[in-house]
């Protein structure tokens, strides 16, 4: 017989911000014990699954998740100790069932998604296969170009971009090892830039560099001229990914690019000038370049760059099926962002990827800009066979380690794997 849930553990662990969050330890009754650990964003979309704090300003400011563990050890162990792990889609709907809220509300997303991995695990473990090809059968072949965030703005660094992020994505490399490379090749001569130009080269929350650059226009031909001081072709070796975060500066319906000095902007004119830098530097995709509200910007926005470049929803869509299904019903991007503690369950996360797929779409699987050492994302990732995954800069160890396991993945796969987007 398959051995069966015998205990569930969870307990109160740092991110990589120092704030705390969910780790859950699961045993089955054979001695099989899987650990996941839950991430946490900074930049959240208004929808996402609530994910549950003490509110006790006494420890950690109020971060505390003492409340999220106590659920787990007290509502949800009990409830699944004697489950076959390989029912991931019925613990999951028995997790909702026992939160009984619209978002995860009573529970926590933390509390709910720590156990989902942890189930996932185990039953990969329990099988003797790899967490990729447990959850992606023997399709899993697929190992995705990863996008690089080497500049850190908006909500993720003291810097001087309003927007949040600017990636490197190594899209004409040969293999993950070689994007790999390419990227942190890459990173490395942006930091020489960077300095010769008299700039900080300390790095924000997600590993890429924060500097006071003097305009949002400045970090892409930084970011051009570090790809070809590398050695490598803007555009064909590497290209460019944003994630503007719109939300996080937009108020009373204009989008203000206070740091940058470049004034406030409506929609069109956000639209106008990414159109702009599209035609000027190698950009292929565009992650939440207008506010998570602005559905009908979003239209509009999609109708004048969708057909050249990706347009990702992260913030309006937050792996919500309800909230892609709008999106692909209204034409308002065309991919999305698939972060599992959005909606916080592997089985939901699952779904959201499904109907992507269903209407032609692209997905990235992401990170959140506060991370832990744990790496199942980017299993989540081979096993999704999606082609794409964010996951940070060429820096800072829970960043990295996504990285370095799908290194590994790739290495066992051998001739098998399929890289590219
Ligand atoms: C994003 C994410 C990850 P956060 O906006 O895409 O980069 O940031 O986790 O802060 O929401
Ligand atoms: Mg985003």
């Amino acid at each position: 017989m398959f051995p069966r849930i015998q205990s569930i553990n969870a307990l109160e662990i740092l991110d990589s911000r120092g704030n705390p969050t969910v780790r859950v330890n699961l045993r089955l009754d054979d001695g099989t014990v899987a650990t996941a650990s839950v991430p946490s964003g900074a930049s959240t979309g208004e929808n996402e699954a609530v994910e549950l704090r003490d509110g006790d300003k006494k420890r950690y400011g109020g971060k505390g998740v003492l409340q999220a563990v106590a659920n787990v050890n007290d509502i949800v162990a009990p409830a699944l100790i004697g489950q076959d792990p390989r029912r991931q889609a019925q613990i999951d709907q028995l997790m909702i069932e026992l939160d009984g809220t619209e978002n995860k509300a009573k529970l926590g997303a933390n509390a709910i998604l720590g156990v989902s991995q942890a189930v996932a695990r185990a039953a990969a473990q329990a099988s003797g296969i790899p967490l990729y090809a447990y959850l992606g059968g023997s399709g899993a072949v697929h190992i995705p170009v990863p996008q690089m965030n080497v500049l850190n703005g908006g909500k993720h660094a003291d810097s001087g971009m309003d927007f949040q992020e600017f990636m490197i994505f190594p899209l004409g490399a040969p293999s993950f090892a070689e994007a790999l490379r390419y990227g942190a090749e890459t990173f490395h001569a942006l930091k020489k830039i960077l300095s010769e130009r008299g700039y900080a080269t300390s790095v924000g929350d997600e590993g890429g560099f924060a500097p006071q650059v003097k305009s949002n226009d400045e970090a892409c031909e930084l970011i051009v001229a570090a790809i070809e001081a590398a050695g490598y072709r803007p555009g064909k070796d590497i290209a460019i990914a944003l994630d503007l975060a719109a939300s996080s500066f937009y108020e009373n319906g204009k989008y203000r690019l206070t740091r940058s000095g470049q004034g406030d902007k409506s929609a069109a004119e956000m639209t106008a000038l990414l159109r702009q830098w599209v035609e000027k530097y190698p950009i292929v995709s565009i992650e939440d370049g207008l506010a998570e509200n602005d559905w009908e910007g979003f239209r509009e926005h999609t109708a004048a760059l969708g057909g050249k470049i990706q347009i990702v929803g992260d913030d309006n869509l937050v792996t919500n099926t309800k909230f892609i299904a709008r999106a692909i019903e209204e034409k308002s991007c065309n991919a999305a962002l698939i972060k599992l503690n959005q909606i916080g369950t592997v089985t939901e996360t699952v779904a959201a990827i499904h109907l992507c797929r269903k209407a032609g779409w692209g997905y990235v699987i992401s990170h959140r800009s506060g991370e832990t050492e744990d790496s199942f994302m980017a299993d989540f990732a081979v096993a999704m066979g999606g082609g794409q995954i964010k996951t940070g800069s060429a820096c800072r160890s829970e960043r990295i380690a996504k990285y370095n396991r799908l290194l590994e993945i790739e290495r066992e796969l051998g001739k098998a794997a399929v890289f590219g987007r």
